[in-house]
């Protein structure tokens, strides 16, 4: 059968949203899509495979200023948030890993030394983690329960001028190859931000091995077994839940981007395997069951981006609350996760080796609707905004 029609649009970009960007945002966005086509795309099937993180790609991704890229000054690019969006979409396109690794080192380590941290710490640590030569990780989750993190059992007590910290930290990406961790900690006058550097004394990282979703990601857990931390490296300008939350709501936002590419990254796959496979006489494509699967793709992702553009809309004039990022991280992730799940059955048998890109990505989107706050808690979270009742 002959197609009798071209598409008159983008598959992955039905509502046209990059038209709606700047000039600087398609440029962001244009060179960090050539990174992943160049630099990404070709080995990440091997590092999922194998259980690799590509470090090698670090000081790539430091050069191309994604590391705290919305940080004004302190070595990193100062762009917008439409623009970490987009970085995010990009990065995720290649795996959820990349994304993970940036969100982690951006969102979740060097914005909270950027907010909460004094003018030292920030000269101290900032330049050198955009730059990837200073590798951060973020210690929230805790062994006996990540969703609910204000009942922490990690605990610091002052001694003189120091900090002793007891207790354990689990799931936590880059851990074991970080040079600093961000480890929130219970103490009396209520959670506080601590600067774990690796050498401490007390300090130590496990693996976490046989993970069958982000395996280019390195997963950790953290033990700090009577770990002296200097009142210098402590966070002086937050205290309470809000620390670590505020910072998971900068995560969040990129993830509600991320996701898209990992769906779009999808979609490709799906629909330049359904138009040249032929059965039955005509390519899978011409059927009514195929395209109304592949349409019903595109819809998700459309509305998926119309989602983050306003979010990111919102985030810029600074005016995003909580509530939204968590209504698009729940919305967002799942659709991806649908995306992903549509395109791997379409492409049958193929679809379960990691030569093809939907198995490694809705593999990797199992990790990301429970991290970051799981799907529950982001619907519990819409949920107690819409009725004032709190149902955790
Ligand atoms: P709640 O009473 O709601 O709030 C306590 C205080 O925090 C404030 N707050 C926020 N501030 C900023 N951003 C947010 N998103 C905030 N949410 C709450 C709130 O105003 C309050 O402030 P104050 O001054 O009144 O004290 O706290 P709760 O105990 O009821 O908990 C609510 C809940 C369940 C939503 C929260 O605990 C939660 O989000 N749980 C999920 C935990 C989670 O997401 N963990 C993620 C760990 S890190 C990770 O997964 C990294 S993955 C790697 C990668 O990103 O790639
Ligand atoms: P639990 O909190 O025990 O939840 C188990 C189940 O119960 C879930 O389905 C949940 O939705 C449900 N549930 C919980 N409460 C309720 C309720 N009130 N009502 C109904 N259902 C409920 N954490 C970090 O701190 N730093 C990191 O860098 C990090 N990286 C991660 C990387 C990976 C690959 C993964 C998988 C996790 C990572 N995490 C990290 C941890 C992640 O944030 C937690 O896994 C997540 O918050 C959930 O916590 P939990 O696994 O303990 O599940």
């Amino acid at each position: 059968m002959l197609k009798t029609q071209k598409p008159a649009v983008d598959p992955l970009d039905l509502c046209a949203v990059r038209t709606a960007l700047s000039d600087e945002e398609r440029l962001v966005q244009d060179s960090v899509a050539k990174f992943v086509d160049d630099e990404v795309l070709p080995i990440i099937g091997e590092c999922f495979e194998h259980g690799r993180f590509p470090r090698e790609l670090v000081p790539k991704l430091a050069a191309l200023g994604v590391l705290g890229c919305s940080i004004e000054g302190y070595g990193c690019a100062g762009l917008n948030a439409i623009s970490y969006g987009l970085i995010c979409q990009e990065l995720e396109r290649g795996d959820s890993a990349l994304r993970s690794f940036v969100s982690v080192q951006s969102s979740l380590c060097m914005f909270p030394i950027h907010a909460y941290g004094s003018e030292e710490q920030r000269r101290r640590w900032l330049p050198q983690m955009a730059s990837g030569e200073i590798i951060a990780c973020f210690g929230l989750t805790e062994p006996h329960g990540g969703s609910d993190p204000a009942n922490m059992k990690t605990y610091a007590r002052r001694k003189g001028g120091d900090w002793i910290l007891n207790g354990s930290k689990t799931w936590i990406t880059n851990g074991c190859i970080a040079d600093l961790a961000v480890v929130w900690a219970q103490t009396d006058e209520g959670i506080r931000g601590f600067l774990v550097e690796k050498d401490f004394k007390g300090f130590a990282t496990a693996p976490i091995k046989h993970k069958m979703s982000l395996r280019a990601s390195i997963t950790s857990s953290l033990f700090l077994d009577n770990v002296v931390v200097p009142e210098a490296n402590v966070l002086p300008n937050v205290v309470g839940l809000k620390g670590p939350l505020s910072c998971l709501t900068q995560a969040r936002y990129g993830i509600c981007w991320g996701v898209i590419g990992a769906a779009q990254g999808c979609l490709a796959q799906a629909l330049e395997y359904t138009t040249t496979r032929a059965l039955f006489g005509k390519p899978l494509a011409a059927t009514q069951a195929v395209q109304i699967r592949l349409a019903d793709m595109a819809r998700r992702i459309a509305s998926s981006q119309l989602l983050a553009l306003q979010l990111g809309r919102l985030k810029d004039a600074g005016h995003l609350s909580p509530i939204q990022v968590s209504l698009a991280k729940w919305n967002n992730t799942r659709a991806a996760l649908d995306v992903a799940r549509q395109a791997r059955d379409l492409l049958g048998g193929a679809g379960i080796t990691v030569e093809y890109v939907p198995i490694r990505h809705a593999l990797n989107l199992e990790s990301v609707v429970t991290y970051e706050g799981t799907e529950t808690i982001h619907q519990l979270t819409v949920g107690r905004a819409l009725t004032g009742f709190d149902a955790f």
